[in-house]
């Protein structure tokens, strides 16, 4: 079976930024820092020297793997993906290649991969990491700081065989079955980028790798971070994006989109044939943002009445351009017309339908439409107010 067809299914994931900068969290010696907080170390330009003594600090006692995950299995979401090390360079996983990792380095000494891993497997989420393997600011060979290192000396293929690599391998070994490993930031040469992808596959040939690893060897196109396509894009492709204006925590970050605009978001994403790796920042104590909790659990309760026409749909078959009211996706006999904007005359006109169509209803009441097919012209006769304040799904069956 083709190693994809899980992923395919799943549509929308847990991406989870955690690690030092959600100390800081978007403050650094009391000026606010502007940007993304888990570029704090960058953008403020700190010295490891300083950054590393964040570690000493981290003890998130309020984190529990088991809640974490059961926030992502009520979201709906299928899969779950954490920042294993991100750009900072600290590991968040218990490694024997450097002490700079959260089990030796930390007042808490817990590894939370195992325990995010463990909990993943018993509720049946696939689990995978993200794992920076271009920059690391804190490696002298890793790529981005310059402030520490002089960028001429730096050793990049050693810093890739001989620490990228055989963290990989601690993390496709100890952790179980990995359902994805997220590179980010494109491997500068192609045999790099090749090299690195046979040594995952040697572990784990049943892992998706990211569009991120560069050079066109990743198993799925990653769009840019918060970029929807503006079409149907052909092949296997997902957008990460935040529900905030931030991937690590910020304590100052209060942008959260609308759950109306997420379960838009993840409509339009599956109507042209993409998943959505939607993200969490958890705080230095280990907690998920409550406005994120609550907009992932309204996200669930939609995904729990409405999830038919989502899990396992296709691309839109019908021109999204056309679709003024709302979205579409496809499953087998059906054609699901995801309506946000309601028709306020009580009737919707569907061109270039691809079949002649038995039967019309909305898939919350289930209640016959009436409707007339002309070739490939549908006029479809609709209750007068919708169903489901954010998105009524009609099924329209062949
Ligand atoms: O992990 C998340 C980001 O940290 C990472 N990808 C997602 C999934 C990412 N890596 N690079 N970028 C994003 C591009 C970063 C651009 C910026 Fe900046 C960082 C804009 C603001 C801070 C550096 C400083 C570049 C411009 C100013």
């Amino acid at each position: 079976m083709d190693k994809m067809q899980w992923w395919r299914e799943a549509k929308f994931g847990m991406f989870i930024h955690w690690g030092l900068y959600a100390i800081p969290a978007g403050v650094w010696d009391d000026k606010t820092i502007p940007g993304i907080g888990e570029w704090i170390m960058f953008t403020a330009r700190i010295p490891i020297k300083e950054y590393e003594k964040l570690a000493e600090q981290f003890n998130p006692v309020r984190f529990n793997a088991e809640e974490w995950v059961s926030i992502a299995k009520q979201a709906g979401m299928r899969y779950l993906v954490i920042t294993a090390k991100h750009h900072d360079g600290f590991c968040m996983f218990d490694t024997k290649y450097t002490d700079y990792n959260i089990v030796k380095a930390t007042p808490f000494k817990r590894d939370p991969l195992k325990e995010l891993s463990q909990a993943c497997q018993k509720e049946g989420i696939r689990f995978g990491f993200y794992y920076s393997q271009m920059l690391d600011w804190h490696h002298p060979d890793g790529m981005g700081n310059f402030w520490d290192f002089d960028p001429a000396k730096k050793n990049f293929s050693k810093y890739l065989r001989e620490y990228v690599m055989p963290q990989l391998e601690e993390l496709l070994t100890n952790y179980g079955p990995i359902g994805v490993v997220w590179f980010d930031i494109d491997t500068p040469t192609p045999e790099l980028a090749r090299e690195l992808r046979e040594f995952v596959l040697s572990i784990q040939p049943e892992t998706i790798i990211s569009g991120r690893i560069g050079q066109n060897l990743g198993d799925y196109q990653e769009r840019g971070d918060n970029e929807i396509p503006p079409t149907v894009i052909p092949g296997d492709w997902e957008t990460p994006a935040t529900i905030n204006d931030t991937w690590g925590y910020k304590s100052y970050d209060h942008n959260w989109k609308s759950t109306g605009q997420l379960i838009y978001n993840l409509v339009d994403i599956v109507s042209k044939g993409g998943n959505y790796l939607l993200n969490v920042g958890p705080t230095a104590e280990g907690i998920i943002p409550e406005p994120s909790v609550v907009r992932l659990k309204e996200m669930g309760e939609w995904l729990w009445l409405n999830g038919e026409s989502i899990y396992g749909c296709e691309r839109s078959p019908l021109p999204l351009e056309k679709l003024w009211w709302g979205k579409c996706t496809m499953k087998e006999n059906k054609i699901y017309l995801h309506i946000f904007a309601w028709p306020w005359y009580g009737k919707l006109e569907v061109a270039d339908l691809p079949f002649a169509i038995k039967k019309a209803y909305p898939l919350l009441t289930k209640e016959s439409l009436s409707f007339k097919q002309e070739g490939n012209n549908l006029t479809l006769i609709l209750p007068t107010k919708p169903i489901d304040p954010i998105d009524t799904v009609i099924v329209l069956e062949k």
